[in-house]
Protein backbone atom coordinates (compact mmCIF):
# COMPACT_ATOMS: atom_id res chain seq x y z
CA UNK A 1 0.00 0.00 0.00
CA UNK A 2 1.51 3.46 -0.56
CA UNK A 3 2.13 5.93 2.34
CA UNK A 4 -1.09 8.29 3.05
CA UNK A 5 0.41 12.00 3.42
CA UNK A 6 -2.19 14.55 4.84
CA UNK A 7 -1.73 17.76 5.33
CA UNK A 8 -4.24 20.26 7.01
CA UNK A 9 -3.53 23.51 8.84
CA UNK A 10 -3.89 22.12 12.35
CA UNK A 11 -2.03 18.51 13.06
CA UNK A 12 -4.10 17.38 16.25
CA UNK A 13 -2.42 15.91 19.60
CA UNK A 14 -2.61 12.15 18.16
CA UNK A 15 -1.18 10.87 22.10
CA UNK A 16 -4.24 12.50 23.41
CA UNK A 17 -6.90 9.85 23.29
CA UNK A 18 -10.36 11.31 22.36
CA UNK A 19 -9.97 13.93 19.91
CA UNK A 20 -12.73 16.78 19.12
CA UNK A 21 -13.04 17.81 16.20
CA UNK A 22 -14.25 15.86 13.74
CA UNK A 23 -11.04 16.25 10.76
CA UNK A 24 -8.76 14.93 13.66
CA UNK A 25 -11.19 11.89 14.45
CA UNK A 26 -11.72 11.02 10.67
CA UNK A 27 -8.09 11.57 9.41
CA UNK A 28 -6.70 10.44 12.69
CA UNK A 29 -8.17 7.16 12.02
CA UNK A 30 -7.05 6.71 8.31
CA UNK A 31 -3.54 7.68 9.55
CA UNK A 32 -3.11 5.27 12.36
CA UNK A 33 -5.02 2.11 10.18
CA UNK A 34 -2.34 2.99 7.21
CA UNK A 35 0.57 4.44 9.04
CA UNK A 36 1.69 7.55 7.26
CA UNK A 37 2.89 10.89 7.73
CA UNK A 38 0.76 14.33 8.79
CA UNK A 39 1.84 17.64 7.97
CA UNK A 40 0.79 21.13 9.42
CA UNK A 41 0.73 23.99 11.94
CA UNK A 42 1.66 22.95 15.56
CA UNK A 43 -0.70 25.29 16.90
CA UNK A 44 2.26 27.82 18.25
CA UNK A 45 2.71 31.79 16.92
CA UNK A 46 6.59 31.85 17.38
CA UNK A 47 8.25 35.79 17.89
CA UNK A 48 11.22 34.38 15.69
CA UNK A 49 10.83 35.50 11.74
CA UNK A 50 13.54 33.23 10.92
CA UNK A 51 12.09 29.43 9.37
CA UNK A 52 12.88 27.07 12.50
CA UNK A 53 13.38 23.45 11.34
CA UNK A 54 10.20 21.27 11.31
CA UNK A 55 8.89 19.50 14.75
CA UNK A 56 9.39 15.70 13.80
CA UNK A 57 6.98 13.20 16.08
CA UNK A 58 6.62 9.41 15.71
CA UNK A 59 3.31 8.02 17.53
CA UNK A 60 2.96 4.36 16.40
CA UNK A 61 2.46 4.52 12.71
CA UNK A 62 2.37 8.24 12.61
CA UNK A 63 4.72 10.48 11.89
CA UNK A 64 3.73 14.10 12.32
CA UNK A 65 5.82 16.99 11.15
CA UNK A 66 4.89 20.36 12.18
CA UNK A 67 5.57 23.71 11.94
CA UNK A 68 4.89 26.96 14.14
CA UNK A 69 3.62 30.14 12.23
CA UNK A 70 5.34 33.84 12.62
CA UNK A 71 3.26 36.16 14.14
CA UNK A 72 2.87 37.79 10.57
CA UNK A 73 1.84 34.49 9.00
CA UNK A 74 -0.35 34.03 12.03
CA UNK A 75 -1.86 37.45 11.50
CA UNK A 76 -2.07 37.78 7.44
CA UNK A 77 -2.64 33.65 6.89
CA UNK A 78 -4.59 32.42 9.59
CA UNK A 79 -6.65 35.33 10.72
CA UNK A 80 -6.20 37.41 7.52
CA UNK A 81 -7.38 35.39 4.75
CA UNK A 82 -8.14 31.85 5.92
CA UNK A 83 -10.53 33.34 8.58
CA UNK A 84 -11.49 36.61 7.89
CA UNK A 85 -11.97 36.29 4.20
CA UNK A 86 -12.47 32.88 2.94
CA UNK A 87 -14.46 31.44 6.00
CA UNK A 88 -16.91 33.68 5.53
CA UNK A 89 -17.45 33.88 1.65
CA UNK A 90 -17.70 30.03 1.65
CA UNK A 91 -20.17 30.15 4.39
CA UNK A 92 -21.96 33.10 2.24
CA UNK A 93 -21.57 35.62 4.21
CA UNK A 94 -20.41 38.46 2.54
CA UNK A 95 -20.81 41.12 4.73
CA UNK A 96 -18.20 39.63 7.19
CA UNK A 97 -15.23 39.37 4.79
CA UNK A 98 -12.35 41.56 5.16
CA UNK A 99 -10.11 41.92 2.21
CA UNK A 100 -7.15 43.27 3.01
CA UNK A 101 -4.11 42.55 0.14
CA UNK A 102 -1.43 41.88 2.78
CA UNK A 103 -3.37 39.07 4.21
CA UNK A 104 -3.82 36.99 0.48
CA UNK A 105 0.27 38.19 0.63
CA UNK A 106 0.73 36.11 3.83
CA UNK A 107 -1.78 32.98 2.38
CA UNK A 108 0.46 32.24 -0.41
CA UNK A 109 3.41 33.20 1.18
CA UNK A 110 2.55 30.24 3.92
CA UNK A 111 1.11 27.20 1.31
CA UNK A 112 4.49 28.39 -0.27
CA UNK A 113 6.50 27.72 2.86
CA UNK A 114 4.30 24.66 3.50
CA UNK A 115 5.29 23.03 0.03
CA UNK A 116 9.12 23.76 0.57
CA UNK A 117 8.93 22.20 4.54
CA UNK A 118 6.77 19.39 3.03
CA UNK A 119 8.89 18.14 0.40
CA UNK A 120 12.14 16.46 1.80
CA UNK A 121 9.66 14.48 4.08
CA UNK A 122 7.93 12.69 0.86
CA UNK A 123 8.88 9.74 -0.99
CA UNK A 124 8.30 9.03 -4.38
CA UNK A 125 4.94 6.94 -4.17
CA UNK A 126 3.68 8.78 -1.36
CA UNK A 127 -0.09 9.82 -1.99
CA UNK A 128 -1.20 13.39 -0.79
CA UNK A 129 -4.47 14.08 1.00
CA UNK A 130 -4.89 17.84 1.87
CA UNK A 131 -7.69 19.19 3.81
CA UNK A 132 -9.53 22.33 3.93
CA UNK A 133 -10.10 25.80 2.62
CA UNK A 134 -6.73 26.85 4.76
CA UNK A 135 -4.41 25.06 1.78
CA UNK A 136 -6.25 25.67 -1.49
CA UNK A 137 -3.29 26.55 -3.28
CA UNK A 138 -0.81 23.70 -1.98
CA UNK A 139 -0.99 21.17 -4.68
CA UNK A 140 -0.63 24.36 -7.25
CA UNK A 141 2.77 24.72 -4.93
CA UNK A 142 3.85 21.39 -5.09
CA UNK A 143 3.61 20.41 -8.58
CA UNK A 144 5.48 23.94 -9.53
CA UNK A 145 8.62 22.63 -7.99
CA UNK A 146 7.75 19.43 -10.05
CA UNK A 147 6.23 17.21 -7.60
CA UNK A 148 4.29 14.43 -10.06
CA UNK A 149 2.67 12.39 -6.55
CA UNK A 150 -1.14 12.29 -6.31
CA UNK A 151 -2.93 14.93 -4.96
CA UNK A 152 -6.35 15.06 -3.20
CA UNK A 153 -8.34 17.74 -1.32
CA UNK A 154 -11.56 18.07 0.74
CA UNK A 155 -13.08 20.63 1.49
CA UNK A 156 -14.73 20.62 4.77
CA UNK A 157 -16.94 23.79 4.54
CA UNK A 158 -19.77 24.74 1.76
CA UNK A 159 -18.59 25.68 -1.49
CA UNK A 160 -20.67 28.69 -2.90
CA UNK A 161 -21.95 29.45 -6.25
CA UNK A 162 -20.20 31.67 -8.76
CA UNK A 163 -21.92 35.13 -7.58
CA UNK A 164 -20.94 34.21 -3.65
CA UNK A 165 -17.07 33.09 -4.41
CA UNK A 166 -16.69 35.61 -7.14
CA UNK A 167 -16.44 38.56 -3.50
CA UNK A 168 -13.41 36.91 -2.80
CA UNK A 169 -9.77 38.66 -4.25
CA UNK A 170 -8.51 36.31 -6.85
CA UNK A 171 -10.96 33.86 -7.31
CA UNK A 172 -10.13 32.96 -10.39
CA UNK A 173 -6.69 31.98 -9.46
CA UNK A 174 -8.11 30.05 -6.48
CA UNK A 175 -10.71 27.98 -8.70
CA UNK A 176 -7.57 27.47 -11.09
CA UNK A 177 -5.12 26.25 -8.25
CA UNK A 178 -7.93 23.29 -7.73
CA UNK A 179 -6.97 22.03 -11.28
CA UNK A 180 -3.44 21.48 -9.44
CA UNK A 181 -5.03 18.47 -7.82
CA UNK A 182 -6.29 15.00 -8.76
CA UNK A 183 -9.25 14.58 -6.95
CA UNK A 184 -11.73 17.61 -5.00
CA UNK A 185 -13.96 16.24 -2.87
CA UNK A 186 -17.36 18.11 -1.18
CA UNK A 187 -19.45 17.51 1.16
CA UNK A 188 -22.43 17.82 -0.90
CA UNK A 189 -24.28 17.63 -4.48
CA UNK A 190 -25.40 20.99 -3.68
CA UNK A 191 -21.37 21.66 -3.29
CA UNK A 192 -20.21 19.54 -6.50
CA UNK A 193 -23.12 21.05 -8.35
CA UNK A 194 -21.66 25.20 -7.54
CA UNK A 195 -18.26 23.75 -8.30
CA UNK A 196 -19.59 22.79 -12.02
CA UNK A 197 -21.32 25.70 -11.93
CA UNK A 198 -17.76 27.57 -11.91
CA UNK A 199 -16.16 25.08 -14.38
CA UNK A 200 -19.06 25.76 -17.00
CA UNK A 201 -18.38 29.78 -16.60
CA UNK A 202 -14.78 29.23 -17.33
CA UNK A 203 -15.34 27.54 -20.86
CA UNK A 204 -14.57 24.20 -18.93
CA UNK A 205 -16.21 20.55 -18.79
CA UNK A 206 -17.80 18.58 -16.89
CA UNK A 207 -18.48 14.67 -17.20
CA UNK A 208 -20.64 12.64 -16.25
CA UNK A 209 -17.89 10.34 -14.62
CA UNK A 210 -17.78 13.26 -12.49
CA UNK A 211 -14.62 14.03 -14.54
CA UNK A 212 -14.25 18.03 -14.89
CA UNK A 213 -11.90 19.65 -17.28
CA UNK A 214 -10.59 23.37 -17.00
CA UNK A 215 -7.57 25.13 -17.08
CA UNK A 216 -5.83 22.48 -19.45
CA UNK A 217 -6.26 20.06 -16.90
CA UNK A 218 -9.01 17.03 -16.18
CA UNK A 219 -9.54 16.31 -12.63
CA UNK A 220 -12.36 14.09 -10.86
CA UNK A 221 -14.59 16.28 -8.45
CA UNK A 222 -17.33 14.23 -6.09
CA UNK A 223 -19.29 13.88 -2.69
CA UNK A 224 -18.16 12.36 0.11
CA UNK A 225 -20.48 13.28 3.10
CA UNK A 226 -18.48 12.81 6.57
CA UNK A 227 -19.08 10.89 8.80
CA UNK A 228 -18.71 9.64 12.60
CA UNK A 229 -17.60 6.20 13.73
CA UNK A 230 -21.24 5.73 14.97
CA UNK A 231 -20.54 3.07 17.19
CA UNK A 232 -17.66 4.63 19.22
CA UNK A 233 -19.80 7.47 19.73
CA UNK A 234 -23.04 5.89 20.77
CA UNK A 235 -20.22 3.41 23.23
CA UNK A 236 -19.67 6.84 24.93
CA UNK A 237 -22.90 7.67 25.99
CA UNK A 238 -23.81 4.03 27.77
CA UNK A 239 -21.02 4.35 30.09
CA UNK A 240 -21.77 4.19 33.77
CA UNK A 241 -20.03 7.54 33.83
CA UNK A 242 -22.21 8.55 31.17
CA UNK A 243 -25.47 7.16 33.09
CA UNK A 244 -24.40 9.28 36.20
CA UNK A 245 -24.23 12.23 33.95
CA UNK A 246 -27.92 12.07 32.62
CA UNK A 247 -28.66 11.21 35.64
CA UNK A 248 -27.59 14.63 37.40
CA UNK A 249 -28.74 16.10 34.19
CA UNK A 250 -32.52 14.94 35.19
CA UNK A 251 -32.23 15.52 38.64
CA UNK A 252 -31.86 18.99 37.87
CA UNK A 253 -34.83 19.75 35.72
CA UNK A 254 -37.15 16.77 37.08
CA UNK A 255 -39.99 16.73 35.13
CA UNK A 256 -39.55 18.39 31.65
CA UNK A 257 -38.08 18.39 28.02
CA UNK A 258 -34.41 18.78 27.32
CA UNK A 259 -32.84 20.73 24.39
CA UNK A 260 -29.59 20.65 23.42
CA UNK A 261 -27.53 22.24 21.23
CA UNK A 262 -23.66 22.03 20.67
CA UNK A 263 -21.58 24.08 18.56
CA UNK A 264 -18.37 26.14 18.41
CA UNK A 265 -19.03 29.97 18.73
CA UNK A 266 -18.87 30.33 14.81
CA UNK A 267 -21.55 32.77 13.59
CA UNK A 268 -22.19 30.11 10.68
CA UNK A 269 -24.13 28.29 13.84
CA UNK A 270 -26.76 30.67 13.77
CA UNK A 271 -26.98 30.76 17.71
CA UNK A 272 -28.39 33.96 18.01
CA UNK A 273 -31.64 32.76 15.73
CA UNK A 274 -31.82 29.37 17.95
CA UNK A 275 -31.92 31.39 21.01
CA UNK A 276 -34.73 33.59 19.94
CA UNK A 277 -36.73 30.26 18.17
CA UNK A 278 -36.27 29.30 21.92
CA UNK A 279 -37.53 32.77 23.07
CA UNK A 280 -40.72 32.46 20.71
CA UNK A 281 -41.31 28.95 21.79
CA UNK A 282 -41.80 30.67 25.07
CA UNK A 283 -44.23 32.95 23.95
CA UNK A 284 -45.90 30.93 21.82
CA UNK A 285 -45.99 27.67 23.77
CA UNK A 286 -46.16 28.83 27.19
CA UNK A 287 -47.58 25.32 28.44
CA UNK A 288 -43.44 24.82 28.05
CA UNK A 289 -42.72 27.62 30.67
CA UNK A 290 -40.94 25.28 34.03
CA UNK A 291 -41.34 21.87 31.88
CA UNK A 292 -38.77 22.58 29.45
CA UNK A 293 -35.15 23.73 29.25
CA UNK A 294 -32.55 24.31 26.44
CA UNK A 295 -28.77 23.90 27.63
CA UNK A 296 -26.38 25.51 24.57
CA UNK A 297 -23.03 24.26 24.83
CA UNK A 298 -20.73 26.77 22.82
CA UNK A 299 -17.05 26.42 23.12
CA UNK A 300 -14.97 29.59 22.37
CA UNK A 301 -13.39 29.63 18.79
CA UNK A 302 -11.06 32.36 16.69
CA UNK A 303 -11.45 34.79 19.20
CA UNK A 304 -9.02 37.16 17.77
CA UNK A 305 -11.12 37.63 14.99
CA UNK A 306 -13.60 40.73 15.32
CA UNK A 307 -16.66 38.71 14.34
CA UNK A 308 -16.17 36.05 16.93
CA UNK A 309 -16.04 38.93 19.61
CA UNK A 310 -19.32 40.65 18.30
CA UNK A 311 -21.08 37.13 18.21
CA UNK A 312 -20.39 36.35 22.41
CA UNK A 313 -21.59 39.74 23.06
CA UNK A 314 -24.79 38.97 21.04
CA UNK A 315 -25.48 35.60 22.38
CA UNK A 316 -24.67 36.39 26.44
CA UNK A 317 -27.22 39.47 25.85
CA UNK A 318 -29.92 37.15 24.52
CA UNK A 319 -29.14 34.55 26.84
CA UNK A 320 -29.49 36.91 30.12
CA UNK A 321 -32.84 38.61 28.47
CA UNK A 322 -34.76 35.22 27.74
CA UNK A 323 -33.74 34.05 31.61
CA UNK A 324 -34.21 37.58 32.94
CA UNK A 325 -37.90 37.49 30.64
CA UNK A 326 -38.93 34.13 31.76
CA UNK A 327 -37.14 32.60 34.69
CA UNK A 328 -38.25 31.27 37.89
CA UNK A 329 -36.44 31.07 41.19
CA UNK A 330 -36.49 27.26 40.36
CA UNK A 331 -36.44 27.07 36.70
CA UNK A 332 -33.73 28.63 34.64
CA UNK A 333 -35.10 27.87 30.82
CA UNK A 334 -31.73 28.24 29.15
CA UNK A 335 -28.10 27.24 30.26
CA UNK A 336 -25.13 28.37 28.39
CA UNK A 337 -21.83 27.29 28.65
CA UNK A 338 -19.36 29.13 27.00
CA UNK A 339 -16.67 26.27 27.60
CA UNK A 340 -15.00 23.19 26.12
CA UNK A 341 -16.67 19.85 27.53
CA UNK A 342 -15.31 16.69 27.52
CA UNK A 343 -16.42 14.74 24.80
CA UNK A 344 -17.86 11.82 26.94
CA UNK A 345 -19.74 14.27 28.65
CA UNK A 346 -21.64 15.57 25.48
CA UNK A 347 -22.42 11.94 24.38
CA UNK A 348 -24.07 11.85 27.79
CA UNK A 349 -25.80 15.13 27.36
CA UNK A 350 -27.10 14.10 23.52
CA UNK A 351 -28.58 10.72 25.46
CA UNK A 352 -30.05 12.82 28.41
CA UNK A 353 -31.74 15.15 26.21
CA UNK A 354 -35.69 15.06 24.22
CA UNK A 355 -34.55 17.39 21.63
CA UNK A 356 -31.34 17.81 19.39
CA UNK A 357 -30.94 21.53 18.24
CA UNK A 358 -28.74 21.80 14.66
CA UNK A 359 -29.75 25.21 12.97
CA UNK A 360 -26.52 26.48 11.38
CA UNK A 361 -27.18 29.17 9.17
CA UNK A 362 -24.94 27.50 6.57
CA UNK A 363 -22.45 24.03 7.19
CA UNK A 364 -20.38 21.65 5.41
CA UNK A 365 -21.64 18.51 6.78
CA UNK A 366 -22.43 19.02 10.78
CA UNK A 367 -21.25 16.51 12.85
CA UNK A 368 -23.13 17.15 15.92
CA UNK A 369 -26.79 15.80 14.22
CA UNK A 370 -24.81 12.80 13.34
CA UNK A 371 -23.42 12.53 17.50
CA UNK A 372 -27.14 13.28 18.37
CA UNK A 373 -28.58 10.19 16.67
CA UNK A 374 -25.59 7.93 17.08
CA UNK A 375 -26.23 8.57 21.47
CA UNK A 376 -29.84 8.52 21.34
CA UNK A 377 -31.36 5.90 23.09
CA UNK A 378 -33.47 3.54 20.03
CA UNK A 379 -36.43 2.93 22.61
CA UNK A 380 -36.88 6.12 23.67
CA UNK A 381 -34.75 8.61 21.43
CA UNK A 382 -34.92 11.97 21.02
CA UNK A 383 -35.69 14.08 17.92
CA UNK A 384 -33.21 16.07 15.77
CA UNK A 385 -34.04 19.53 14.70
CA UNK A 386 -31.59 19.95 11.24
CA UNK A 387 -31.19 23.02 9.66
CA UNK A 388 -31.78 22.77 5.78
CA UNK A 389 -29.21 24.77 5.25
CA UNK A 390 -26.43 21.72 7.05
CA UNK A 391 -24.65 19.55 4.76
CA UNK A 392 -25.95 16.66 6.55
CA UNK A 393 -29.54 17.63 5.54
CA UNK A 394 -28.83 16.03 2.59
CA UNK A 395 -28.66 12.69 3.96
CA UNK A 396 -30.96 13.38 6.99
CA UNK A 397 -34.35 13.56 5.85
CA UNK A 398 -35.99 11.73 8.32
CA UNK A 399 -35.16 14.68 10.63
CA UNK A 400 -37.28 17.94 11.29
CA UNK A 401 -35.78 19.81 8.49
CA UNK A 402 -36.16 23.79 9.13
CA UNK A 403 -35.33 27.16 8.20
CA UNK A 404 -33.00 28.44 10.53
CA UNK A 405 -33.68 31.86 9.62
CA UNK A 406 -37.41 31.96 10.39
CA UNK A 407 -37.74 31.46 14.19
CA UNK A 408 -41.27 30.83 14.52
CA UNK A 409 -40.90 27.69 12.58
CA UNK A 410 -37.69 26.85 14.31
CA UNK A 411 -40.13 27.54 17.75
CA UNK A 412 -43.23 25.31 16.14
CA UNK A 413 -40.32 22.34 15.30
CA UNK A 414 -39.14 22.33 18.62
CA UNK A 415 -42.54 21.90 19.79
CA UNK A 416 -43.51 18.85 17.41
CA UNK A 417 -40.34 17.08 18.71
CA UNK A 418 -41.54 17.79 22.38
CA UNK A 419 -44.46 16.49 21.72
CA UNK A 420 -43.96 14.01 18.95
CA UNK A 421 -45.66 10.53 20.31
CA UNK A 422 -42.77 7.79 20.21
CA UNK A 423 -43.50 5.30 18.15
CA UNK A 424 -43.19 8.30 15.44
CA UNK A 425 -39.57 8.80 17.04
CA UNK A 426 -38.17 5.50 16.85
CA UNK A 427 -39.32 5.38 13.30
CA UNK A 428 -37.38 8.73 12.23
CA UNK A 429 -34.46 7.57 14.58
CA UNK A 430 -34.34 4.05 13.65
CA UNK A 431 -34.56 6.26 9.81
CA UNK A 432 -31.34 8.54 10.68
CA UNK A 433 -29.50 5.31 12.52
CA UNK A 434 -29.63 3.48 9.09
CA UNK A 435 -28.19 6.42 7.40
CA UNK A 436 -25.25 7.90 9.95
CA UNK A 437 -24.28 3.95 9.50
CA UNK A 438 -24.71 3.39 5.50
CA UNK A 439 -21.45 5.69 5.30
CA UNK A 440 -19.50 7.01 8.25
CA UNK A 441 -16.19 7.93 9.16
CA UNK A 442 -14.31 4.55 7.51
CA UNK A 443 -16.29 4.74 4.44
CA UNK A 444 -15.74 8.44 3.99
CA UNK A 445 -11.59 7.95 4.37
CA UNK A 446 -12.00 4.59 2.26
CA UNK A 447 -14.27 6.06 -0.19
CA UNK A 448 -11.96 9.29 -0.76
CA UNK A 449 -8.98 7.33 -0.63
CA UNK A 450 -10.16 4.44 -3.32
CA UNK A 451 -10.86 6.96 -5.95
CA UNK A 452 -7.60 9.20 -5.10
CA UNK A 453 -5.48 5.56 -5.82
CA UNK A 454 -7.87 5.08 -8.84
CA UNK A 455 -7.54 8.48 -10.43
CA UNK A 456 -4.86 8.85 -13.28
CA UNK A 457 -2.25 11.65 -12.35
CA UNK A 458 -2.36 13.99 -15.23
CA UNK A 459 0.57 16.50 -15.96
CA UNK A 460 1.29 18.99 -13.82
CA UNK A 461 -0.86 22.51 -14.44
C1 LIG B 1 -16.06 21.65 10.10
C2 LIG B 1 -17.25 22.09 9.22
C3 LIG B 1 -17.95 19.70 9.05
C4 LIG B 1 -18.12 20.87 19.73
N1 LIG B 1 -18.10 21.45 20.94
C5 LIG B 1 -17.34 20.65 21.72
C6 LIG B 1 -16.89 19.58 20.94
N2 LIG B 1 -17.39 19.73 19.73
C7 LIG B 1 -17.20 18.77 18.64
C8 LIG B 1 -18.50 18.21 18.14
C9 LIG B 1 -18.11 17.74 16.74
C10 LIG B 1 -17.07 18.80 16.33
O1 LIG B 1 -16.58 19.40 17.53
C11 LIG B 1 -17.69 19.90 15.48
O2 LIG B 1 -17.90 19.40 14.20
P1 LIG B 1 -19.00 20.08 13.25
O3 LIG B 1 -19.09 19.23 12.06
O4 LIG B 1 -20.28 20.20 13.97
O5 LIG B 1 -18.49 21.57 12.94
P2 LIG B 1 -17.08 22.33 12.63
O6 LIG B 1 -16.20 22.37 13.81
O7 LIG B 1 -17.48 23.67 12.10
O8 LIG B 1 -16.37 21.47 11.48
C12 LIG B 1 -18.41 21.13 9.39
C13 LIG B 1 -16.69 19.34 9.81
O9 LIG B 1 -15.66 20.33 9.62
C14 LIG B 1 -16.12 17.99 9.37
O10 LIG B 1 -15.90 17.96 7.98
O11 LIG B 1 -18.98 18.80 9.39
O12 LIG B 1 -19.48 21.50 8.52
O13 LIG B 1 -17.64 23.43 9.54
O14 LIG B 1 -17.46 16.51 16.75
O15 LIG B 1 -18.94 17.19 19.00
N3 LIG B 1 -16.14 18.59 21.44
C15 LIG B 1 -15.78 18.65 22.75
N4 LIG B 1 -16.18 19.69 23.54
C16 LIG B 1 -16.95 20.69 23.10
O16 LIG B 1 -17.31 21.61 23.87
N5 LIG B 1 -15.04 17.68 23.27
Amino acid sequence: MTRLVVVSNRVADLSKGSQSGGLAVAVGDALQERGGLWFGWDGNVTAQSRRLPANVHKDGPVTTVTLPLTQKDYKEYYLGFSNSMLWPILHYRLDLARFNKGDLKGYRRVNSKFADALRPFLKPDDVIWVHDYHLIPLAAELRQRGLPHKIGFFLHIPFPPPDVLAAAPEYEWLLRTLFSYDLVGFQTHADVANFERHVLAQGGEVMADGQVTAFGRTIMVRRFPIGIDVDAFAEMAVTREAREEIGRLKRHQPAGSHIIGVDRLDYSKGLPDRLRAFERLLELYPENHRRVSFLQVAPPTREDVEAYADIRLELEGLAGAINGRFGEYDWTPLQYIHRNVPRSTLAALFRGSQVGLVTPLRDGMNLVAKEFVAAQDEADPGALVLSRFAGAAEELQEALVVNPYDVDEVAAAMQTAITMPVEERRNRHAALLRRIRQYDAKSWQDDFLKVLDAVPTGPAA
